[in-house]
């Protein structure tokens, strides 16, 4: 069966797609996905949607992504909004556009309701009204944040019974990504050139290949209250030629912030980077070229442990330290040493002195065990069955048994 797009949603120009789009296994059924997200802030709502329809049209399904912040995809996707992804169709809603769809949108295969964002209540009643009159139910999906956690392994494909509204009495299933193979896995990098090796040959990154003397390269993608002025200082304390590639957004205005604090103190061999927006395969790419990236959120930590490459973590804070627990279950699930689980607590401490962080043992020195820890754990994480997969089979799987009830 070909990927089904709806006519009414087709892409419109196709002259810069990205030639990516890959067969299907013969065995693999082609599936209609209606993906829903909200932004709540950030950029890892619209990172993981994205990510999840990029990988699902890289397999030849077809993709209709709901977003109501189009904003970041300009740079995470250029063209993706403009209808240049083949398989995919993004779709800004609420809007009056949203609204105009829902008399001729085709029934999907599937619904995947990102982070508990509800469907909006008009267009659940087009799309009831459509299943009952075709006798038959898309899989409907609750995809959950990424959390090592016990409750999500716990919780991960459970049935939550929608009790009200225009679905009453249909169910949702509650997918829950994670590091073990019980869970729901983690999402890969979502382009062709994932199987190559990683190379600062790549246009978009060959200005910030490190030079020739043998100079480190640092990633920060950090919230404001990581100790940036701490890191910068530690950086130049510690003699070794480091070039910091400094994310654009909030690490970017941190590291200006912070410089104007450093009075005098500033140089060594620290070279300081400041990238644009990079497009998400690209970010994905600097990943597994840099010796330590620092990273935060949901998705870029997903794919920097799976690039195999050291890295440290900074959760995004939750009220009343909610985010502790996860960030030690993180560190539990990868099996962090002593080493790593120091460097976690000074990273996630916003007055964790420069002194600290200068006593920490760094992934580049001679005897570290690192760098050996962190290529292990993505072999180990290469071993489960990935994100998208994992959606594809449940979602066949209950196409072909309505009454399967766990993934
Ligand atoms: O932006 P984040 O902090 O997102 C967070 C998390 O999702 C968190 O769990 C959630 O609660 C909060 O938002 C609301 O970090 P994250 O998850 O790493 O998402 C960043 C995305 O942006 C990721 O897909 C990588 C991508 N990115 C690029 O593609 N290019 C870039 O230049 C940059 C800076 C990011």
């Amino acid at each position: 069966m070909p990927p089904r797009t709806p006519s009414s949603l087709q892409a419109t120009d196709t002259s810069a797609a990205p030639a990516h789009t890959q067969s299907p296994p013969a065995s693999e059924k082609v599936l209609l996905w209606d993906i829903f997200c909200k932004v709540i802030d950030n950029y890892g709502d619209v990172g993981v949607c994205w990510r999840l329809a990029a990988q699902l049209a890289l397999r030849g399904h077809s993709v209709r992504l709901w977003l109501d912040d189009l904003g970041p995809l300009q740079w995470l996707a250029p063209g993706a909004a403009q209808g240049r992804w083949p398989g995919i169709s993004v779709h800004h809603w609420p809007s009056a556009q949203y609204a105009a769809l829902v008399p001729e949108t085709l029934l999907a295969d599937v619904w995947i309701e990102a982070f508990g964002c509800d469907i909006s209540p008009a267009w659940l009643q087009s799309q009831v009204d459509a299943a009952e009159s075709q006798g038959r139910r898309p899989a409907w999906i609750n995809l959950e944040y990424l959390s090592a956690e016990p409750f999500a392994l716990r919780s991960h494909g459970l049935p939550s019974p929608v009790l009200q509204g225009p679905a009453k009495g249909w169910t949702k299933y509650f997918f829950y990504p994670g590091f073990s193979p019980l869970s729901g896995g983690l999402l890969g990098r979502s382009d062709a050139q994932a199987a190559q090796p990683p190379s600062w040959l790549n246009p978009e990154l060959a200005a910030f290949a490190p030079d020739a003397s043998g100079e480190r390269t640092v990633l920060l993608f950090s919230y404001a209250g990581a100790p940036i002025a701490a890191l910068l200082q530690a950086l130049i304390g510690t003699g070794q030629a480091v070039q910091l590639l400094v994310a654009a957004g909030q690490s970017a205005q941190a590291v200006r912030d912070a410089l104007a604090t450093l009075r005098g103190g500033r140089g060594g061999q620290l070279r300081l980077r400041f990238l644009p927006y990079l497009p998400q395969p690209v970010f994905d790419l600097l990943l597994a070229l840099c010796d330590l990236n620092l990273v935060r959120g949901e998705d870029s930590l997903a794919q920097a442990v799976q690039a195999g490459k050291p890295c440290v973590w900074q959760i995004y804070p939750q009220d009343g330290g909610a985010h502790e627990p996860k960030l030690q279950a993180y560190l539990q699930a990868i099996a962090a040493d002593t080493p790593l689980r120091t460097w976690h607590r000074f990273w996630n401490n916003p007055s964790t002195t420069s002194l600290a962080l200068q006593a920490l043992a760094w992934p580049w020195e001679a005897d570290s065990a690192w760098p050996r820890h962190a290529a292990a754990l993505a072999t180990q994480l290469g071993q489960n069955t990935d994100l998208c997969s994992q959606l594809i089979d449940w979602a066949v799987l209950r196409g072909a048994n309505p009454t399967t009830l766990r993934p």
